[in-house]
């Protein structure tokens, strides 16, 4: 028995305000749906963050039930799980996926926490933020004590544990129960294959370059999605690379080499398919920036589908070596840790309740709580 494993599709995600790069991230889903037809699986399990945001547009929704419909022609089950990204921040509210209920598509909710396949135990839980993990250990005794009934046992999850991201976790690796073959996880964006238990713990990683700070793993191993083979005493997971079209260029740059390096980047530029993301730095030496600037987008603007250029020249590289921490922005650090929820509400929520706490005020601060709480778990 075999099954695909996805996760972190983020569907809908514009990213940069570009929408060739919001269709990037349909058109790899669809490649990765393709795939999944292709190799036959008996179904798909989705950890979470299916959506960027959790009202996606309708243009997102009919896209997403395109790719279910076709999956089930191939009857091939589709069971997912909310992320943080498609998650409503508001108590009883419903993730958008819930909208494909009537195509086919198994939600794993605090309702329907599990499902059974063919004798297949597949349980789980939704996206629950730090505060409210005792949801999450409540629900693992409930959903380690059914699935003791059933040989095969998988646990879908889309949270963070401290073990894979040890600065913004929900989970410690000691909350999770021992008795699954495999724990289907999202929220991580790169690829992780664990033992945990007597089973495998793996994260599958998003199918497109959400960030960055992705481009390292994806380079060593690559985008896609798993598939599982169930039927062993440890499940085999063997990795499926789909290749996002467009390639995500970081380079770094020696100023003193300018010219050169530009004209190689030009060069390995005009072999590709597609226009790429290009996220240059140009550092050392002493340079005007906006003379930089400007010879980048003379001869690297039009080959580029976005370039989103870094300037360290020598004065700044010093300043930057010798940066004493206490010099660091408090309210930039806090924002920078509170980046996973992508949300202005709760960067807002944070720099407000610091401002208070810093100053004493707890009295503002505590209205402030109650006014947030109020707004979003009505
Ligand atoms: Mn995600």
């Amino acid at each position: 028995m075999k099954f695909a494993h996805i996760a972190d599709s983020h569907l809908g995600f514009r990213q940069y305000g570009l929408y060739q790069r919001e269709e990037d991230f349909y058109d790899v889903f669809k490649r990765n749906v393709d795939k999944i037809i292709e190799k036959n699986v008996d179904f798909v399990i989705h950890s979470g963050d299916l959506f960027n945001m959790s009202k996606p547009s309708p243009k997102t929704l009919l896209i997403f039930q395109e790719e279910l419909l076709k999956l089930k022609e191939a009857n091939i089950d589709v069971f997912a799980v909310a992320g943080n990204h498609d998650t409503v921040m508001r108590k009883d509210a419903l993730p958008p996926q819930v909208l494909s209920k009537n195509l086919g598509l198994r939600l794993i909710s605090p309702k329907n926490p599990y499902h059974i396949h063919e004798d297949i135990f597949i349980g789980g839980f939704p996206y629950q933020s730090k505060p409210y993990k005792s949801n999450l250990v409540e629900a693992f005794k409930l959903l380690s004590r059914e699935a003791e009934k059933y040989e095969k046992r998988i646990l879908v999850l889309h949270q963070g544990i401290d073990k894979y991201i040890p600065l913004a976790f929900e989970l410690e690796i000691a909350d999770i129960p021992k008795n699954f073959n495999y724990y289907g996880c999202g929220h991580v964006h790169s690829r992780i294959i664990d033992d945990f238990g007597n089973g495998k713990l793996a994260y599958p990683g998003s199918t497109e370059i959400c960030r960055k700070n992705e481009v390292k793993d994806y380079q060593k191993n690559g985008k896609g999605f798993y598939m599982v083979d169930i039927s062993r005493d440890v499940p085999k997971i063997e990795k499926i690379n789909v290749k996002p079209r467009r390639e995500f260029i970081i380079k770094n740059i020696a100023y003193p080499n300018l010219n050169q390096d530009i004209s190689n980047l030009k060069e390995w530029i005009k072999g590709l398919d597609e226009k790429p993301i290009l996220h240059i730095t140009v550092e050392g030496g002493n340079f005007n920036r906006s003379k930089v600037h400007e010879k980048l987008n003379e001869e690297l603007g039009d080959l580029v589908l976005s370039m989103r250029p870094d300037f360290k020249p020598e004065s700044l590289m010093k300043t930057e070596k010798n940066a004493d921490l206490s010099t660091l922005n408090p309210k930039k650090l806090l924002v920078n840790s509170l980046s996973e929820y992508d949300n202005e509400d709760i960067d807002n929520l944070a720099i407000s309740l610091l401002n208070n706490l810093s100053k004493d005020k707890t009295e503002d601060a505590e209205r402030i709580v109650e006014k947030f709480y109020n707004e979003y778990f009505d």
